[in-house]
């Protein structure tokens, strides 16, 4: 009979993680409110962001897809330059925050075309999505290995396990360090520098700040999009928090802001208060029950992505000990793919 009723397990699964309770007590205790944007990515969210990837406003995954397929031969190429003995070194993949690998088999084909045999290695937090992932690269590109890592990159100083008679190319794409604040994002490349040898290199992805050819107008839209995705994908933060931490907010008193600040160059995401307003969270394992106050436009700030200039990008790669090597922009400058050298 305990076979047939794992009785805990349901339950297990429906109670808030330690790490949500007390990620969200300080953010929303906090002047001004804020919730990190980690939080954004429960099953519900993270269906919202591949929707996201796919709106015409949301060109950053359109322009990158379209730089590795024009130019995944070369960067493949420049990642495998000679060093020092080692004239053709092989290379491993290793992916940051690989999530379910839509863009990767791109570079992988590359690879496999220069290698015939590619170890292929995604960290992610999610193991569906590696899951997910390991699927997609079997099914689509044969001759790469698929080794998944299960780990929060952005927190441990995560050994990377990396292979020793084969040169890493570390992939961190998507623009997925616009997240970072300048230092937060200088300290995940040290962490990711002090795992690699040198010779090994980066392959980093940045959107770019608006400019000659690219409006701030343009870039606003990809994060207040038509449809509404980019809404409800902000929104779904309140309705976790309902769901995991029993909270009441009315995700609707709520409207979608994006904002561009441009002294810190980033996009901000809102939650904008559009009445006064209380609402209430249960005790947790993180502490008390909490009554939350919000004043009538009060917002709660849930996203920063920062948006970077060449020379930016160049800066903090040099910060984190790493030398820029070549770098890969549409015409239009809306995003770049840069390799560096570790
Ligand atoms: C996953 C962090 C790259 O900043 O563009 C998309 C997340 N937020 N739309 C980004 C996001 C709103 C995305 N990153």
């Amino acid at each position: 009979a305990d076979l047939l009723l794992p009785a805990n397990e349901s339950l297990l699964a429906s109670s808030p993680t330690d790490a949500v309770a007390a990620e969200v007590r300080a953010g929303l205790t906090s002047t001004p409110k804020t919730l990190s944007p980690w939080l954004f990515y429960d099953e519900n969210g993270s269906r919202l962001f591949e929707q996201i990837t796919e709106l015409p406003e949301y060109y950053l995954t359109r322009v990158e897809r379209d730089l590795f397929a024009l130019y995944a031969g070369e960067i493949i190429e420049r990642a495998a330059e000679p060093l020092g003995d080692d004239l053709s070194p092989m290379l491993t993949l290793i992916e940051l925050g690989a999530g379910t690998a839509t863009k990767t088999g791109i570079l992988l084909a590359a690879a496999v075309r220069r290698q015939k045999a590619v170890v292929y290695q995604p960290v992610d937090v999610s193991e569906t999505a590696l899951a997910e992932a390991t699927e997609n690269i079997r099914a689509n590109v044969p001759g790469v290995t698929v080794r998944c890592q299960v780990a929060d990159y952005t927190t441990q100083a995560l050994p990377l396990n990396r292979l020793t008679d084969t040169r890493t190319l570390a992939l961190y794409i998507g623009s997925s360090i616009g997240n970072f604040s300048p230092e937060d994002a200088r300290d995940v490349l040290r962490n990711l520098r002090a795992q690699l040898l040198p010779g090994d290199k980066l392959l980093l992805g940045t959107d770019l700040a608006p400019g000659k050819s690219k409006s701030v107008a343009q870039l606003l839209a990809a994060y207040n999009d038509a449809s509404g995705t980019t809404a409800a994908f902000n929104r779904n933060v309140l309705v976790r928090l309902n769901r995991e931490l029993g909270a009441d907010f009315n995700p609707e008193a709520f409207d979608h802001e994006a904002r561009w600040n441009p002294s810190e160059s980033r996009i901000e995401m809102h939650l904008v208060s559009r009445i006064s307003q209380q609402v209430h969270i249960p005790a947790n394992s993180a502490g008390p029950a909490l009554t939350l106050q919000f004043a009538r436009g009060e917002t709660i700030h849930t996203e920063n992505s920062y948006k970077f200039t060449p020379v930016r990008v160049q800066q903090l790669l040099q910060s984190a000990g790493f030398e820029l090597s070549f770098s890969w922009e549409n015409s239009e400058h809306a995003f770049a793919v840069s390799l560096a050298t570790a």
